[in-house]
């Protein structure tokens, strides 16, 4: 929970992980009907290290502007504060800074909001270089827009907490949040250069690939619904699995066959409601690879009650459209049908009709997933007519070891070839096109 990875050596705190006892606390609409509005936060405190002392709902249609909570609920918050012996409370909405201000002085604990807790979690969980930069990129972002110093949230949680219940320690005085906030730019301009030269890296990797000329796969889906247990699964892989949110934060790519031919199946990050925009954005190259697939396959845990399950398909749905992957192919794959009754599978296989249900523990159905796959790639073929003049043998020779069979005619201007070809290798013989469809599917991302 008090990782730094600001490289300033934080706050100085000790960890304060064992003593932090939180109160969830959420603001429910109209809209948000019945549902468990604070389970997920729960979860993600959990996951952050956080013990759930408390938890209190407030019915309104909007969190108030200045102070999340209406007066009569933040006098209750306080009772509740005391009751269950709690030393911080966390909002499952993002804050504003003036909201987050007037909460921690009313209710004399830290207050920190969905954002933060998700923040912290990403900071422990991110494991490569580039990861890192995100992550740390993210918090400057996130803690410069709030004023802050460059220490972690949950550090300056520590120095509040260490410092003899003085709970609302702001850091190190309002002059040197100035310095701080001058050198939180510098570095945040310099990450921003380090993270475009890994992500012309990642272009070289991913050019690497297509030169392979095989169809890719994105998997996408709400955290913790078996992404790295499906792609384990179809491929063999060994890609690590958690129980807690947001295990993976680094996408990896393996491959797998179906009917003989090969795939590129890519594991990524999960997506989640309310997903803070810094991440989206520090995220951008890594959600990049989904949004090159040749086709997506959403993974559901279909074991979620049905308002839930109903909450994430949707939460991911506008993750992709908010990348720029809304248009993209799509398969529905409804995971963890072991947990699942005859009814109940009965129940969800008529709610999403066309959903592949499977289970990537057991095996259950995952053949017919391999063949779904299969098939609606093959279905993304597009058959094109390229000319290939004579002094381009050696494109020729490319294009029979890439895409197998070829119908070809010489005639005078050169070689007439017919092929169906997979969206990446119709942008790589765009040039030699003749039919102009060449250009037609995967055109807008590029070519070569
Ligand atoms: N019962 C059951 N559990 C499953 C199944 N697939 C995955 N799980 C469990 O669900 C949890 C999450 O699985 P992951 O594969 O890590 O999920 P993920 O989507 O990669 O999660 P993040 O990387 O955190 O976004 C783990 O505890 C898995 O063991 C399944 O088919 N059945
Ligand atoms: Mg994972």
């Amino acid at each position: 929970m008090a990782h730094d990875t600001t490289g300033n050596g934080g706050a100085g705190v000790v960890n304060p992980r064992a003593v932090q006892r939180a109160i969830a606390v959420g603001v429910v609409t109209e809209a948000d009907g019945e549902r468990d509005q604070l389970g997920e936060l729960k979860e993600l405190l959990r996951t952050a290290g956080v013990a759930t002392a408390g938890d209190l709902v407030q019915r309104r249609d909007r969190p108030d502007p200045d102070r999340y909570l209406g007066r009569g609920k933040i006098a209750e918050l306080k009772r509740e504060i005391k009751a269950d012996n709690a030393n911080l409370v966390a909002c499952d909405d993002e804050l504003v800074p003036r909201q987050e201000r007037n909460l921690e002085k009313e209710l004399g604990v830290p207050v920190i909001d969905r954002t933060a807790v998700i923040l912290d979690i990403f900071a422990d969980h991110a494991g490569s270089a580039e990861g890192k930069l995100q992550v740390e990129l993210a918090q400057l972002e996130y803690n410069l827009a709030r004023l802050r110093g460059l220490w972690t949230h949950l550090e300056r949680l520590g120095g509040g907490l260490g410092s003899g219940g003085a709970a609302v320690t702001r850091g190190p005085g309002e002059r040197q949040i100035e310095i701080d906030r001058r050198l939180a730019r510098d570095r945040i301009a310099a990450l921003r250069r380090r993270l475009e030269r890994t992500e012309r890296n990642r272009a070289v990797m991913r050019h690497r690939r297509e030169g392979a000329a095989l169809p890719t796969v994105g998997l996408v889906g709400y955290t913790n619904a078996g992404k790295s247990t499906t792609l384990n699964a179809l491929t063999g892989a060994g890609v690590g699995v958690g129980e807690r949110l947001f295990h993976t934060l680094d996408p990896t790519t393996r491959g797998f066959e179906h009917d003989g031919r090969r795939f590129l199946l890519t594991d990524t990050v999960g997506f989640i409601r309310k997903l803070p925009h810094e991440l989206v954005e520090a995220f951008k190259a890594t959600l990049e690879e989904t949004v090159l697939a040749d086709l997506l396959v959403h993974v559901v845990d279909g074991s979620q009650p049905e308002e839930a399950r109903l909450q994430s398909i949707a939460a991911v749905d506008s993750v992709l459209e908010e990348i720029g992957a809304g248009a993209k192919p799509r398969v529905l794959a409804m995971n963890k049908l072991d947990l699942l009754d005859e009814a109940e599978r009965s129940q969800v296989a008529l709610e999403h009709g066309g959903a592949v249900l499977f289970s990537a523990e057991t095996g259950q159905g995952l053949e017919d997933l391999r063949a779904r796959i299969s098939s609606e790639i093959l279905a993304g073929l597009t058959e094109v007519e390229l000319l290939v003049p004579f002094t381009h043998g050696e494109r020729l020779a490319q294009l029979h070891d890439l895409a197998g069979d070829l119908e070809r005619e010489d005639r005078a201007d050169g070689v007439h070839v017919r092929a169906l070809l997979p969206p990446a290798l119709v942008r790589r013989f765009a040039d030699l096109a003749v039919n102009g469809r060449a250009g037609g599917e995967g055109s807008q991302d590029g070519r070569g």
